[in-house]
């Protein structure tokens, strides 16, 4: 968290990135969300480099938030209702290193907070399996090409959008219904 600026920072990996950035720009207290590349070594990646699987990269969401509106623990709640965290290298149809389940952390309080969530979503058997969620310091960030910032408002009718993305978005608009932006 930026506490110089009053901004908070997040980085998530959840999969494709046009689902987690699309899902959770609907909240309240997200002010911005870019998709980008993480984790791995290649510099300045490209997605077709990152789709190979083997610059070792992750699809990953940088998301500034305002702490006051919605606290770091909710905004992962709401990662956790839109990914699966129990297939670390697997989203559905979409299998690779770059689809891991990942919190990049900024800093020992995000951290703390990550891992306490995990352990009690673990012990309320939230889901049939284990969270296998990696967290991890954060690394270097790398905006994705403009073309997939955004990529769900501007393409809703898309054939992934529409299988995958858009019910996503719906389950957290159901989830956290009185947590959405207003409008
Ligand atoms: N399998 C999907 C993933 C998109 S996401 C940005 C596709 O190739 O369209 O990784």
């Amino acid at each position: 968290m930026n506490s110089d600026s009053g901004t908070g920072l997040a980085t998530l990996g959840g999969g494709c990135f046009w689902c987690v950035e699309g899902a959770l720009l609907q909240l309240a207290g997200v002010e911005s969300v870019v998709s980008g590349y993480a984790g791995g070594t290649m510099p300045d990646p490209d997605y077709r480099s990152v789709c190979s699987g083997d610059t070792g990269h992750i699809e990953v969401v940088e998301v500034r938030f305002d702490p006051a509106v919605i606290d770091y623990r909710t905004l992962l709640l709401a990662f956790f209702a839109v990914h699966d965290p129990t297939t670390r290298d697997r989203q559905g149809n979409d299998i690779g290193s770059q689809y891991r389940s990942v919190i990049f952390t900024h800093g020992a309080e995000q951290e703390r907070i990550a891992r306490a969530l995990i352990a009690e979503l673990d012990a309320a058997k939230t889901w049939p399996s284990p969270v296998v969620t990696d967290v991890l310091p954060a690394p270097r960030f790398w905006p994705a090409e403009d073309y997939h910032q955004n990529y769900f408002a501007k393409n809703p009718h898309q054939g992934y959008c529409m299988a995958v993305v858009a019910p996503k978005a719906a389950k957290l608009r159901k989830v956290f219904a009185g947590r959405l932006k207003a409008g």
